[in-house]
């Protein structure tokens, strides 16, 4: 057998969740007396060794600042941080590595673009298009910058289980709007959202779409040439890297046309005291020495996952939520809130007269880490009437019988408060 038919066999092969699992060793460890089971990977995911270990190896050989130095570190930093920019350029399948920017997570890229972007280019009787659906990183800006600009934040309903109204953002989207920012998969609900055809329409109307993919490149492939998206966030640490690093991808035309962000170091070509000439993309964009062992931290969880496939990742998760959703569908007294046709590694769920936190509380007594909250998307909270949701979401290195193991726990909780 050849080495390509070798390479696109594996690529069909089912995951070794074993092996998997020994790549991360925070995995096997107990936590109040139990085998730890980890479902909080929507805040944040555990790293390999891999990841760990390029981290360790950066600051053990290579540690120096990038940019600046003609001395042998520096250049070796510099060609690992640029590298890793390589990398985040292909995994997105961005056209350069000039359209991605290094930023500390998906939050700084939409205020970069909400602050750049948006200040520079819209004014008042102009429309920003968002979701209810939105964690509040992808809220707050854009109301500071209706502050700020005296535009209009309008926002598309879900329906009760977890989609967007299409007809609504249909009626909503109008050639006032400017910008539309709507998260890929939602956070607490688990939705894919059909971002395909509301880029489309969006741009047929000659807005700007941002999509905020925190939580979809853990779990699906994403290609923002075929998108077509204009601006593209995520955040290093749901993606396996560290946390203070994450990408802001652009369109190049777009990024050259926004002013800095910040101003500052690396951002500058040259300055006098009268003036500043400012960098090339993306160097424009990253004022200050920048989170090189989280840039190169990231680079080596894109190799991990791209060694795994993000296909295969995205099939097992799949498979996973199915059945955790049958399991927790069983359950007396818990509802699932988030039911969309299409949907990914979230189970966000209510028990009947049981405050989420209290569920947390006693799931960490087992062992098991979930979160217990409004998930920083209060207005999905306000749209169910809930204050709150138990929500445990899920990762690759999960396993049916940790599974099995959050619905005993959940079981038991039924049983200590009824
Ligand atoms: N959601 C969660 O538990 P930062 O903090 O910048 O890395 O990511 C913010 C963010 C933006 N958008 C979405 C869809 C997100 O899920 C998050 C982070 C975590 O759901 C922590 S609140």
């Amino acid at each position: 057998m050849n080495e390509s038919v070798a390479a696109e066999n594996l690529k069909t092969m089912p995951l070794d969740i074993e092996q998997i699992r020994r790549d991360f060793p925070i995995l096997h460890q107990q936590v109040n007396g139990k085998p730890l089971v980890y479902l909080d990977n929507a805040a944040t995911a555990q790293k390999p060794h891999q990841v760990i270990e390029t981290v360790a190896a950066y600051y053990r050989l290579d540690n120096a600042n990038v940019h600046r130095g003609v001395h042998t570190l520096s250049q070796r930093a510099t060609d690992a941080y640029e590298g890793a920019r390589e990398k985040v350029k292909t995994f997105l399948n961005a056209a350069s590595e000039q359209e991605i920017v290094f930023v500390r997570g998906a939050t700084e890229g939409i205020n970069l673009v909400a602050q750049s972007f948006g200040r520079e280019s819209l004014q008042a009787g102009d429309e920003i298009l968002i979701t209810e659906m939105e964690h509040h990183s992808n809220i707050v800006p854009w109301q500071m910058l209706c502050e700020q600009t005296g535009a209009t934040l309008k926002y598309v309903s879900i329906n009760d289980a977890g989609e967007l109204n299409l007809e609504e953002f249909d009626r909503l989207l109008t050639d006032k709007t400017r910008i539309v920012a709507l998260v890929h998969i939602s956070n607490a609900l688990g939705t894919i959202n059909p971002v395909e055809a509301i880029i489309r329409k969006a741009h047929a109307v000659g807005a700007r779409v941002l999509l905020d993919g925190a939580q979809a490149a853990p779990h699906i492939a994403v290609d923002v040439q075929a998108l077509d998206c204009d601006f593209y966030v995520l955040s290093g640490h749901k993606l396996f890297a560290p946390t203070g690093i994450g990408v802001l991808y652009g369109k190049q035309s777009l990024l050259e046309s926004m002013p800095p962000y910040q101003g500052g170091g690396d951002m500058i070509k040259m300055v006098s005291m009268k003036k500043t000439l400012y960098n090339d993309l993306p160097y424009k964009f990253e004022a200050g020495t920048p989170h090189i062992s989280g840039a190169i931290g990231l680079g080596a969880a894109i190799d991990y996952l791209n060694n795994i496939g993000l296909d295969r990742i995205q099939q097992y998760e799949h498979e996973l939520l199915e059945y955790g959703s049958r399991v927790l569908a069983g359950i007396d007294d818990l509802t699932i809130k988030g039911t969309a046709a299409k949907k990914t590694s979230i189970l966000s769920f209510v028990l009947k007269g049981i405050h989420p936190h209290d569920i947390g509380t006693i799931l960490d007594n087992e062992g098991i880490a979930i979160r217990a909250g409004h998930h920083c998307a209060m207005p999905i909270m306000e749209r169910f009437g809930l204050p709150a949701t138990a929500r445990a979401s899920l990762a690759f290195y999960n396993t049916r019988e940790e599974i099995d193991r959050l619905a005993a726990a959940i079981i038991k909780c039924r049983e200590i408060f009824n």
